[in-house]
């Protein structure tokens, strides 16, 4: 990804918008480098990570602070060097390497807005920087060198958490790559429901998402959940089973594209051909549906998975899989059986973006809701928030014969819940820009895009 491909319209877009996003990324930086007292910012592309005993490494992520700063996946040990009121300095590492590709020099929409330098090895790199450090900042690895480098303090908390506070709100840019990763990441998902309709193994599966997505599986920003039948259940299902079983029930997907860094998340649940289980799945669809409307700047994200909870109560009461009302069942801990996971999160340059409980750039954290453990956000949405929306409805055994000896289980109508098990569960997730007075829907407007009208699930 020395360069980023993409349709013409969008490379057109990108052009109008990297410069924009970068004088912003510079002028909030500016800012939080003066209110922690460095005069500098040295950030790190990361380091390739050795496999133990071998001369291999694995698979190279680039930190997320430097991606912010430029769209380069693939290249380890380059930098970037900011110092307010200067065009910032990237440092792209090319080794005199015959053992591999060196990266190519760096071309694109976004490259002139840097002073760029092609260095070969770290003392090259620390040759092209400021021979003083002593009041820059450093984000990265810690890598041997670097304590020669002297600069004033590698990730420092003060510092790391203003950058991280700030990424929640996305500039146009970022949308822009935004779309463009739900777009892919929609491609793919088209494909791999056709694979599952043709009978496909999850590794087929998978194979068919790739290809959909037009990448590799070290390009996508998580590696995918493809469940079929109960190991739907599975929340972060990692399985890919090479054969199809024997019956074939239902998919759960999760699965999302990477565009410029930028990561998409979906996921869509599928019925092989059960009508009661599909009518469950367009239940949750609704469900969805009803919380992505209720989304604006200034509305707290602790209420949405609040609410998305007493919706679950009346979706599980309507399909019969309870014996007693919505209210009752969020009460007594009911819907957490069935929906033990947050309603959604934060999302951008990390599939689970950083900065989810921060009360301020400051300091400070907002807890989330008594007896909600794994919700990943607390916030209050502000425009250019981009949140994932994923409520779900599973069969969990684990959390099911819990239930079953506790008082609570009496709640439950349990020769209904038998039936599902077979289907493991659903989850259905789209990816949302909050805007002043709604939100976006990246997800849903790039299935639209991608299909005829009369076949929208
Ligand atoms: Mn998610």
């Amino acid at each position: 990804m020395q360069g980023v491909d993409c349709p013409p319209a969008l490379a057109a877009a990108l052009e109008d918008s990297f410069g924009p996003h970068l004088k912003f990324v510079c002028e909030r930086t500016a800012r939080a480098l003066a209110a922690c007292g460095y005069s500098g910012l040295l950030v790190h592309s990361g380091s390739l990570v050795p496999v133990f005993e071998d001369d291999r490494s694995y698979a190279f992520e680039a930190h997320a602070p430097f991606k912010i700063w430029a769209p380069l996946g693939d290249v380890p040990d380059s930098f970037v060097w900011f110092e307010p009121g200067r065009q910032p300095r990237l440092l792209v590492h090319r080794p005199a390497d015959y053992w591999h590709k060196p990266a190519d020099p760096p071309h694109g929409y976004w490259v002139r807005h840097f002073d760029v330098r092609l260095v070969s090895d770290l003392a090259a790199t620390r040759a092209a920087l400021p021979p003083v450090l002593a009041q820059a900042a450093y984000i990265g690895d810690a890598f041997v060198e670097l304590p020669t480098w002297g600069v004033k303090a590698v990730n420092p908390p003060a510092l790391m958490r203003r950058l991280d506070y700030d990424r929640a709100a996305k500039t146009p840019y970022e949308l822009a790559c935004l779309r463009e990763a739900n777009r892919l990441g929609a491609r793919g998902h088209l494909a791999a429901r056709e694979a599952f309709d043709a009978g496909a193994s999850e590794f087929e599966i998978e194979l068919a998402f790739l290809k959909g997505c037009g990448l590799r599986e070290q390009e996508l920003p998580y590696n995918p959940i493809v469940a079929l039948n109960a190991w739907g259940a599975v929340l972060h299902y990692q399985m890919l089973e090479k054969t199809t079983p024997a019956a074939r029930h239902s998919l759960l997907i999760d699965a999302g594209a990477e565009f410029a860094g930028y990561a998409s998340d979906i996921t869509r649940t599928y019925s092989h051909e059960d009508v009661a289980f599909r009518s469950l799945i367009e239940r949750v669809d609704r469900l969805q549906q009803a919380l992505c409307a209720g989304l604006r700047s200034g509305v707290d994200w602790r209420e949405v998975h609040l609410r998305a909870h007493a919706l679950t109560g009346e979706v599980l009461r309507d399909a019969d899989l309870i014996r007693c009302g919505a209210d009752e069942a969020v009460a007594t801990g009911v819907t957490r059986v069935f929906l033990p996971h947050g309603i959604g999160h934060l999302l951008g340059l990390e599939v689970h973006d950083v900065g989810g409980f921060m009360a301020s750039a400051e300091g400070g954290e907002l807890p989330r809701p008594e007896n909600h453990p794994y919700l990943r956000l607390t916030r209050t949405l502000e425009e250019g928030f981009v949140v994932t929306m994923e409520p779900g409805i599973y069969f969990i055994p684990q959390l099911l014969d819990a239930a079953r000896a506790q008082p609570l289980g009496s709640r439950i109508n349990w020769p209904c819940v038998e039936g599902f098990m077979k289907f493991g569960g659903i989850r259905i997730e789209d990816d949302l820009a909050v805007t002043a007075n709604a939100s976006e829907n990246l997800t849903r407007d790039a299935f639209r895009a991608l299909t005829p009208p009369e076949s929208i699930v």
